[in-house]
């Protein structure tokens, strides 16, 4: 299976492995200087990207170039589109297409990713419990790719190769498109990704997303984000060089989470991170309540600290007392050091 990723995966540009060397300087756990520069990457806000870690100095991902902003990713929940159906169920629909695309995943550091509607992570696809769920996939990837939902569903309907090929459903191959058709349970926080081996290349090129399915009587109010926990192994030597939440290494520390001092902050954590065994979230100077796969409305713990394996996700929340910045990380410092590392900025 490995043989196969090799060829699998370097079919996509060369990367300039110089560009993010693996051994490092500990600097980019250092907080940023904050001097007005947060969201204007041109006014140098990012300066903690050149104490040695490789990346390009002075600057910032092209975002518009990627199609997407981690800022904008974090609290952009795609609901779709309802409709009723006759007997009175609610009929949720979203169209999901797979292509091929360069993207930025760190300043200087461009990788030949596979996406779910241009994007990596893709749309954060979120419903309610009890509804029908119809998504449509189109296969525009040069490459035979699926959508496997984390959930409860018929065979035909679970994204896998050899699986209701018969019904249209298994490997969908380029040019070729499928229906998925589920309910949507149990409630929680659950994934979606391609199901086609070698899955560690399939996966990690970029066609994974979160689906969150709320329960029916809600969630308190919050203000509410994504985090996907992801890396990137750009020399494809079957490591990664970047890890990040939402793909792009450090941009929360360039470009800090606005968050209110005293509001309830809801953190949706799912980690889809290949090759390494385990990840991990810390805050600083808080503590938070974790609900393990969002599936019950009581917390398991109050933490500052959770892990979790590939597929693992949970619910967060928490409020900030005091205003100021606060760093969040992986508390695996490699990963920390290589990008995986933001900051919540609290404000009244
Ligand atoms: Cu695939």
């Amino acid at each position: 299976m490995l043989a196969g990723l090799v060829p699998a995966v370097a079919g996509g540009s060369a990367l300039a492995h110089s560009l993010v060397p693996h051994s490092h300087a500990t600097a980019a756990a250092a907080p940023p200087e904050h001097g007005g520069g947060h969201g204007d990457p041109a006014a140098g806000g990012n300066a903690t990207t050149n104490h040695g870690h490789g990346f390009r100095s002075g600057g910032t991902v092209d975002h518009r170039a990627n199609g997407f902003n981690p800022t904008e990713l974090l609290r952009d929940f795609d609901e779709g589109t309802t409709s009723r159906l006759p007997d009175g169920r609610t009929l949720r629909e979203w169209e999901l297409t797979a292509f091929d695309k360069d993207i930025e995943v760190a300043p200087g550091v461009k990788f030949p990713a596979w996406t779910y509607n241009g994007r990596v992570p893709g749309p954060t696809l979120r419903c309610r419990e009890g509804e029908l769920l119809r998504v449509k996939f189109v296969n525009g990837s040069a490459h035979a790719h699926t959508i496997h939902f984390h959930g409860i569903h018929r065979d035909v309907m679970d994204g896998v190769p050899g699986t209701g090929e018969e019904q249209g459903g298994g490997l969908i191959k380029p040019g070729e498109s499928f229906t998925y058709e589920f309910g949507a349970e149990p409630f929680g926080l659950h994934l979606y990704h391609c199901h086609v081996p070698p899955l560690a290349a399939h996966i990690h090129k970029g066609l994974y997303g979160a689906f969150i399915i709320d329960p029916k009587e809600g969630r308190p109010e919050a203000d509410e984000m994504v985090m996907v926990m992801n890396g990137f192994d750009t020399n494809f030597d079957l490591s990664n060089e970047i890890y990040a939440v939402n793909t792009v290494g450090f941009h929360y520390q360039n470009e800090p989470i606005v968050v209110k001092r005293g509001e309830l902050v809801r953190i949706y954590l799912a980690n889809l991170l290949e090759f390494d065994q385990i990840n991990s979230f810390h805050v600083h100077a808080n503590f938070f309540n974790y609900f393990p796969t969002g599936t019950s409305l009581r917390p398991v713990e109050l933490t500052d600290t959770i892990v979790q394996a590939q597929g693992q996700r949970g619910i967060l929340e928490m409020r900030f007392p005091f205003t100021g910045q606060y760093m969040f990380h992986a508390h695996k410092t490699e990963f920390a050091e290589l990008g995986w590392l933001g900051f919540f900025q609290v404000e009244d």
